[in-house]
């Protein structure tokens, strides 16, 4: 087996690893020891394989300053809460100075927090309140793009001579006669550069009056795509990346970071031989120099480092070099694909296809079998641009307790490193959001406005329910503490930025809390086990009935100990015969399960039969 290899050396390292617990958060040694220790099955020990995340969408979290926007003091006041469901790290969505086109993901200052979220001050404050409890901090690193109030654009916008000219995208347009596309807000004879058409819908292009050239965001024309290919950028991103490691945060996760190599001569779409602007630009040629680069000059295997890889699907060849450990890999910890995201989904928002639980562990069985020697998982079923886990892959309504107590089960049984959105530890659902007007997502409103414009579709009400489906705001809306007015995000009095889900005062943690059965409390069990069982973390994953259309089952093995997870995938109650051999004199005992009377899944294993409720999930220990 090919498995890491513990003994790299790396430039950077911002602790020791103790063999057992992995380095304390924020521990000031500064030896390079790199103690490893490596498991029966090869599988090297990492205190980011061993960690559950938690991802905070910091305007939706807790407002403490009644301007009905969540901001850092009301991340500190819910540390606790945080330690109480026992996570081990926070991922924070960006915080930085930001006109806010794209909540954040428009940086125009990398070292400055946004004022609505607080000082420099409070931030530090977070980080010390979440050291103090042994919870690490993950930053969002946004550097494909910036905002175009970013100083590096505003230098670059000024001039053609500009020495900041290079650091974007710059190109003259085409005569409009001459090529097969256009745009709407350049000169009336020009078209854009290419074809390229941007994620968030219309062309990837905006035209320049000052300088008569067009530069290129994938993004909102507010979010210019930074140029990688020179060197300044690269290191002017590597320089910021390393001030932040010097204030002792944990790690990154990094935005969209398999879009930062553009193709030489940026070539058209090729629709012909299928292939579209996200296939010109995911993997791009250099993306792997570019990251082993970064990976040589500011990080080190001590840090958790998880790569956002946006696009359809990825070949595993190339996952294998982002997450590979080897001296000629890039090293990340991990990547999240977009895979399980595209199922159901066609390349509108508002287009929507049926898919089915085998396509589901299709997905998952690739990814595991796929880094299963080499790389490890990020195991995610929502965040911040997704629709919540429960509505989409469980069912919101009759069984919401069950179902998302199951996929809970999924997430933190299968190999890889778990991350829980907010809200999704209360089974938060989708939001029935009325009209276009309560939207607030640039990536929801300007598709819908741009095709109606185009009389594409006749009104919003025309995909009101896949844009409902669908919209990133689903998941955006405020975390809902308790039954007070506005779900106890803000004070009575003050309006929060986004609606807040009517079902608050049934959903709510505080709610949650006091019953045993809740989905918070199954949440906490789970994260509390798998501190507990190194299989949970370290274990070869081995799928069973993989052609079953509602049953999930699989192993997990390390050294002499194998359990066993069964997941009832529906709504309807199903039997099936256990597809496994219990020896005479083992004792198989359920570890977890999510309906109560767990002595009956216990006697009934060895050899038998399994009857499964509603969504039912089990875990034994063989
Ligand atoms: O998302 C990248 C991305 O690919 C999204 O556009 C995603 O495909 C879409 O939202 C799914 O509906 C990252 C950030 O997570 C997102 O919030 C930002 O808007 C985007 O990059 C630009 O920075
Ligand atoms: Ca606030």
């Amino acid at each position: 087996m090919d498995r890491e290899q513990p003994d790299e050396s790396t430039s950077r390292s911002s602790g020791t690893v103790d063999g057992t617990h992995g380095s304390e958060p924020g521990s000031e040694e500064s030896e390079k020891r790199d103690e490893t220790e490596t498991l029966p099955n090869g599988e090297v020990r990492r205190w980011w394989k061993e960690a559950v995340v938690y991802q905070i969408y910091p305007r939706s979290f807790n407002d403490t300053n009644g301007d009905g926007i969540g901001d850092i003091p009301g991340i500190i006041s819910k540390v606790e809460y945080l330690d109480d469901l026992g996570v081990d790290v926070v991922w924070l969505n960006p915080v930085y100075e930001s006109p806010n086109a794209d909540n954040g993901y428009d940086v125009s200052d990398y070292r400055t927090i946004m004022d609505e979220f607080g000082t420099m001050a409070d931030w530090e404050a977070l980080l010390a309140e979440l050291h103090s409890r042994d919870i690490r901090l993950v930053m969002d690193l946004v550097a494909n793009h910036t905002s175009d109030e970013h100083e590096w654009f505003q230098r670059s916008r000024r001039s053609k001579d500009s020495e900041c000219r290079e650091w974007y995208f710059w190109r003259e347009g085409h005569d409009a006669e001459a090529v097969s596309w256009s745009a709407s807000d350049g000169p009336p004879d020009e078209a854009p550069p290419n074809d390229w058409q941007s994620f968030f819908g219309g062309p990837a292009w905006t035209y320049d009056e000052a300088t008569g050239e067009w530069y290129l965001h994938l993004f909102d024309e507010k979010q210019p795509d930074l140029n990688w290919e020179t060197e300044a950028v690269r290191e002017a991103v590597f320089e910021t990346m390393e001030w932040w490691l010097e204030k002792g945060i944990d790690g990154f996760r990094m935005d969209v970071i398999n879009l930062v190599s553009k193709p030489p001569g940026l070539p058209s779409t090729d629709p012909e031989r299928g292939i579209d602007t996200v296939d010109r630009v995911t993997q791009g040629p250099r993306v792997h120099e570019y990251l082993q680069e970064m990976r040589e000059k500011v990080l080190s295997p001590d840090l958790l480092t998880v790569g956002e890889m946006t696009g359809w699907q990825m070949p595993m060849e190339h996952a294998r070099q982002y997450v590979g450990q080897g001296p000629d890999r890039d090293g990340l910890s991990m990547l999240f694909h977009f895979e399980h995201m595209r199922l159901g989904r066609g390349e509108r928002l508002w287009e929507t296809r049926e898919w089915s639980l085998t396509d589901l562990k299709a997905v998952f069985d690739r990814w595991q079998s796929g880094l299963a020697d080499e790389g490890w998982n990020a195991l995610y079923f929502s965040n911040h641009d997704q629709p919540r886990t429960v509505s989409r892959f469980g069912d919101d309504g009759e069984f919401r307790r069950e179902s998302a107590t199951l996929l809970a089960t999924l997430l933190h049984t299968l190999r890889g490193t778990p991350y829980i959105y907010q809200g999704q530890e209360l089974g938060m659902t989708n939001v029935p959001f009325e009209s276009l007007s309560e939207f607030r997502d640039v990536e929801t409103r300007n598709p819908v406005r741009r095709a109606i414009e185009r009389g594409e579709i006749e009104s919003f009400e025309a995909v009101a329910d896949e844009i409902r489906a669908n919209s990133r705001d689903n998941a955006r809306t405020p975390m809902q503490w308790s039954d007070d007015a506005y779900a106890g995000f803000t004070d009575a009095d003050a309006e929060p930025w986004i609606k807040v889900n009517p079902n608050y005062e049934e959903i709510n943690v505080a709610a949650q809390r006091e019953d045993p059965q809740s989905v918070w409390h199954y949440y906490r069990r789970l994260i509390a086990l798998r501190d507990e069982h190194d299989v949970m973390t370290y274990g070869d994953y081995d799928p069973l009935l993989q052609d079953h259309e509602s049953v999930w089952a699989y192993t997990r093995t390390l050294g002499d100990v194998t359990w066993f997870v069964v997941l009832n995938v529906s709504g309807t109650a199903t039997t099936v015969e256990a597809p496994i051999e219990v020896t005479e004199d083992a004792d198989p005992g359920v570890l977890i399960a999510n309906y109560p009377e767990e002595a009956r899944a216990h006697e009934e294993l060895p050899g038998g039969t399994l009857e499964l409720r509603p969504w039912e999930a089990r875990v034994y220990d063989l």
